[in-house]
């Protein structure tokens, strides 16, 4: 919770008052990097299994990053990328691809 404080003009007079308020959750890109070795299929796979993507989404986001070397996969609250982000390392330790995926702090609404 965060607590500020309102000003407010009364008849001439200055009334404040204190409110608190929820903080909003900081929101983060999860991202997912190109690498020469991770097999296509595999990628849109990924991208299906974590991300909820269909076939023709996940084929192009796929594409995008082979193609420009990094692409978004989507923006979450940090617990919610955290765990996506894991979940894509995971999938991809286990099958021996060295597929990677970061997160940055969505800070000013510009797309990565
Ligand atoms: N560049 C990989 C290949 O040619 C495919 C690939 C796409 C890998 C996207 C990672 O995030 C990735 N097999």
């Amino acid at each position: 919770m965060e607590e500020y404080e309102e000003n407010f003009e009364v008849d001439g007079q200055t009334i404040t008052e204190k409110k608190t308020q929820t903080k909003k959750p900081r929101l983060y890109w999860v991202i997912l990097l190109n690498d020469d070795y991770t097999p296509m299929d595999f990628v849109i796979t990924v991208l299906q299994t974590i991300f909820h993507k269909n076939l023709e989404e996940a084929t192009k986001l796929m594409w995008d990053v082979h193609v420009s070397g990094r692409g978004l996969c989507g923006v979450f609250p940090y617990s919610v990328a955290i765990s996506k982000a894991h979940h894509v390392k995971e999938m991809a330790k286990k099958n021996k691809h060295p597929l990677e995926c970061i997160l940055e702090p969505v800070d000013n609404g510009e797309v990565p």
